[in-house]
């Protein structure tokens, strides 16, 4: 309900006083919690045998994060009144397949890092073969969780897993985004080059966590289109922002290393535009994103939160 259409009560109704709505800080506390305890369930436990690969894949992944790609996940299928028992599955199979992203960029042949959410990087920990299989490891047990989820139709459960396999893969998704970054490193890049690593990249899975979110949910083919807009820009202004804050923050207030875009001489959205420049981009896209999810009609303020939230993070 907009702010103007709110009817005041007369003097002899009872004054009841609604909640007050959810700030999105606390959403995320909320959801982060949320999808912690249903990863703990998810996931072998430490004790399972062989112990070091669980203990491995259980350090990166509880070792904080801001979950946004789940809360992406339960916040849209939200929008539709979404079964938890098929909302949380897919929630945590896509931060696991983030997570062993996360721990292959880092490895000695990749990124090379030895900070990630706060704390040493997997190989830092369990060696660098350890590392590999903990995110190969955690993309496997993605799919295995994809076939707990319940209260879906068959169908779409297939949908919702092919959407998740596409986005994990090569053309126009993670992997692909990974292979085009390697390969541009050293080089000068254009505006479009830059924005097609990037919408495979970092934009694959947060698309997909929007179309999985919706496709639970029940989305129309119309409605799932406007979700699919939102999503692509806000999966942009998400990088936008990530190249401003590399150049901007602390390690500390990264809880990875700092600085490492421009050490490393590579093209960002902050070498091509400079940090206003770049500022301002990530606030068109968001103004972009929450138009196109307006245009459903549905209650779509958290989703818009979200966004907001992905342009002004300070991690
Ligand atoms: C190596 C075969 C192989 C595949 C992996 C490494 C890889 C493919 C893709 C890299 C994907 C990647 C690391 C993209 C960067 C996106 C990015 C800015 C991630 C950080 O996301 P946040 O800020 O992290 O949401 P938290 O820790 O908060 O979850």
């Amino acid at each position: 309900m907009k702010a103007q259409e709110i009817c005041l009560p007369s003097e002899n109704e009872t004054k009841i006083s609604a909640p007050p709505p959810l700030r999105i800080t606390d959403y995320f506390i909320q959801q982060s919690a949320r999808v912690e305890q249903w990863l703990d369930r998810l996931l072998p436990g430490a004790n399972e045998s062989p112990t070091t690969i669980h203990e491995a894949m259980r350090y990166s992944i509880f070792a904080g994060g801001k979950r946004l790609r789940p809360t992406l996940v339960i916040a849209t299928g939200e929008v539709f009144g979404a079964e938890e028992q098929a909302l949380l599955p897919a929630a945590c199979a896509l931060e696991m397949i983030h997570t062993y992203s996360l721990i292959h960029d880092d490895l000695p042949a990749m990124d090379n890092d030895d900070l990630r959410r706060g704390r040493p990087t997997n190989h830092k920990v369990y060696g660098e073969a350890m590392a590999i299989l903990a995110g190969d490891a955690l993309l496997t047990q993605a799919f295995i969780t994809l076939t707990k989820m319940r209260g879906i139709s068959p169908e779409n459960q297939i949908r919702v897993i092919a959407e998740v396999a596409e986005a994990a893969g090569t053309i126009r998704a993670l992997i692909g985004g990974q292979v085009l970054d390697i390969e541009n490193e050293g080089k000068p890049a254009t505006a479009e080059e830059l924005t097609a690593i990037h919408r495979a990249k970092t934009g694959a899975l947060i698309r997909c966590c929007v179309r999985v979110g919706a496709i639970i949910g029940g989305a129309s083919e119309s409605e799932l289109e406007h979700f699919t807009e939102y999503a692509e820009k806000s999966g942009l202004a998400f990088q936008v922002a990530d190249d401003v804050l590399d150049a901007t923050a602390t390690s500390e207030e990264l809880g990875k290393t700092a600085g490492k875009d421009e050490a490393a001489q590579k093209a960002t959205y902050v070498s091509l535009y400079g940090i206003e420049n770049a500022r301002q981009h990530a606030e068109q896209l968001y103004q972009e994103a929450i138009a196109a999810v307006r245009q459903t009609g549905r209650a779509t303020e958290r989703l818009e939160a979200i966004a907001r939230f992905i342009v002004e993070r300070k991690n």
